[in-house]
């Protein structure tokens, strides 16, 4: 029997399995986030949510392809990858893979010192960009991402906490494509991190289990803590607190983020959207590898 503390029930392993299928169906229903003819990309780390957000789509009857970021972080991104593939190689599914020491002659550890950065900060964009570009070059319509109902509060009260209106403006399960960007969509947002552990033990996939070794003293695992500890004496919160700034508050900070946005230009590098002259990933890789970079402008 799985407990679903937040609907104050039970399952059996079939009803539980078919409850994450439903949860998703209705996000991706609710929000539109894809069609049946959408060629979508996965972005997959190798971790329990963005390999059973892969399953479930497929269960689903969407196209989707997985897309891996080796990201250089030692033996943690060795083992990633390691699960990545042999998920996609255990059922015959096309995994595209970047490997940033490899293609793009830096680690994230080495690249955050070099810049002065917070290793997360420089790991999210540089996973930002590189999705952006392998979804661009390889024609998909969509980028689905593994951000479950816990990772989305948690980032809500991050954003809360320090009011970031642009990024509240931004903090939707979907954003549309537009000023370079694909399409983006987060399918897990009806469903938490511990119904997602279960899910994969359910369905046998195999996932990394091991924290990221640079998430340590990471703010957004603090605001997890917080929001659990909130969670375990009133079951529901989380879920309130998101949807209830969907449905109430989100589209007050939409000019703040539109204002952003307008100021986008093409980076004079790599042409991706960039409000200075070179992106954010452009002088990440220009100060971890000493080297301007030239990744060929887009047309
Ligand atoms: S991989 Fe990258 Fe995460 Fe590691 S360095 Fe931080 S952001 S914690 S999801
Ligand atoms: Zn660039």
């Amino acid at each position: 029997m799985i407990n679903v503390r937040r609907a104050n029930a039970n399952f059996c392993a079939e009803h539980f399995l078919r409850l994450c299928r439903d949860q998703v169906a209705r996000a991706i229903k609710d929000f539109q986030m894809l069609s049946s003819t959408d060629r979508v990309l996965v972005a997959v780390s190798g971790g329990k949510d963005s390999l059973a957000v892969w399953d479930i789509l497929l269960q689903l009857g969407y196209q989707a392809d997985g897309l891996y970021l080796g990201l250089g972080i030692g033996d943690y991104s060795d083992s990633s990858g390691a699960f990545a593939r042999s998920f996609a190689d255990e059922r015959g599914l096309s995994l595209l893979e970047v490997d940033l020491p490899r293609d793009h002659g830096f680690d994230i550890p080495t690249g955050a010192a070099a810049a002065k950065r917070v290793p997360c900060s420089a790991c999210g964009l540089s996973k930002r960009h590189l999705f952006d570009e392998a979804a661009r070059s390889g024609g998909y319509d969509v980028v689905v991402t593994g951000h479950n109902l816990d990772d989305e509060a948690a980032v809500l009260f991050g954003n809360v906490l320090h009011w970031q209106a642009d990024y509240l403006g931004r903090q939707l399960p979907v954003l549309p494509a537009r000023h370079g960007f694909p399409k983006k969509v987060k399918p897990l947002v009806r469903l938490g991190e511990r119904e997602m552990a279960a899910y994969c033990v359910l369905r046998g996939i195999d996932y990394i289990v091991e924290e990221c070794p640079m998430a340590a003293g990471n703010k957004h695992l603090g605001y997890k803590e917080a929001l659990n500890a909130i969670e375990a004496t009133s079951p529901g919160s989380k879920h309130d607190f998101y949807f209830g700034f969907l449905a109430r508050a989100s589209a007050r900070f939409t000019p703040e983020a539109e204002a952003e946005q307008r100021q986008l230009t093409a980076c004079e590098r790599c042409g991706a959207p960039t409000p200075g002259e070179v992106c954010a990933f452009c002088k990440l890789a220009e100060r971890a590898t000493g080297v301007p970079v030239q990744l060929g402008r887009r047309s």
